[in-house]
């Protein structure tokens, strides 16, 4: 039986399918000039509310360019589609209310730059099925993904060698029970390895503290949901939700001054991605 809701659904993807098949055509994907990227790299442009893509893309070590020149935050969360599965069951399945089916991984991706902002995100990608999606909520309620902003992604199988895992200088491990944060606390640009060794998918998003702003008012911030008005901090990016095993790679220019991880995960209850203020960590750069 299709109902409307599920109707309305396969409008949109189709919309969304042809609008992606549209500026891929038009717009090749670009490799990055930046030597200091890992692997391939893919830009990705997000607007309010829809992605410009390249579909498909090749297996293996990848960075992930997500700029936003949308008015709003975004994220681009890379979900893996078990064999047997297509696209579509990833839009019935991810619905509020429901959690997780076990054929569906979470592998992280680029998180929250601010309005005209960019965050690079490393992953080693197999050949498959993938969807791309945001969950951030809308101001009336529902999330992107339900104004139109997924994308199904085929990763291809390539030829040769894989490529190695990159040279980080730092890591940002999230456990159930707090978040660690290991090395490039120094000044200039860094490649953190990021994981999710929970009992569930988080990511995480890292933010500067302002000037005058202590992290007392983070916390207040982030316990009262962390929106735009009046934030305490600067968002930098981050990585969207990482099954445990994922590993995400994210690059980081800091300079001198505080900061804040703020472990992410999705709330089951609404679908969308929420702070999990208990995990948030400080770290300062000297
Ligand atoms: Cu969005």
């Amino acid at each position: 039986m299709v109902t409307p809701a599920a109707a309305a659904v396969r409008l949109t993807l189709a919309t969304a399918v042809a609008l992606a098949a549209a500026t891929a055509a038009a717009q090749a994907p670009k490799a990055s000039p930046r030597p200091a990227a890992p692997g391939t790299v893919i830009t990705i442009v997000a607007y309010n509310h829809f992605y410009e893509a390249p579909n498909p893309i090749t297996a293996g070590l990848v960075t992930f360019r997500f700029v936003n020149r949308g008015p709003d935050l975004h994220q681009m969360w890379i979900v893996k589609i078990d064999e047997g599965y297509a696209f579509s069951d990833f839009m019935n399945a991810i619905r509020p209310g429901r959690p997780m089916p076990n054929w569906l991984r979470g592998l992280g991706g680029p998180e929250s730059p601010e309005s005209g902002d960019e965050v690079s995100v490393t992953m080693q990608l197999e050949p498959g099925r993938y969807a791309l999606a945001c969950f951030i909520p809308t101001a009336e309620g529902g999330s992107h993904l339900s104004k139109g902003m997924f994308l199904p992604l085929t990763v291809l199988p390539a030829k040769g060698k894989p490529a190695p895992a990159p040279k980080d200088d730092g890591s940002i491990m999230i456990r159930d029970n707090g978040v660690e944060v290991n090395g490039a606390v120094s000044a200039g640009k860094h490649l953190m390895r990021v994981e999710s060794t929970g009992s569930m998918a988080r990511g995480a998003r890292i933010a500067r503290i302002l000037d005058g702003k202590s992290w007392d008012d983070v916390m207040s911030w982030v316990s009262n949901g962390g929106g735009s008005a009046n934030a305490p901090v600067k968002l930098l990016g981050g990585v969207t939700p990482l099954a445990s095993g994922a590993v995400n790679w994210v690059a980081l220019t800091l300079a001198k001054g505080d900061y804040a991880v703020l472990p992410m995960s999705f709330a089951i209850g609404s679908g969308n991605p929420e702070y999990v203020p208990a995990l948030a960590k400080k770290f300062s750069v000297r």
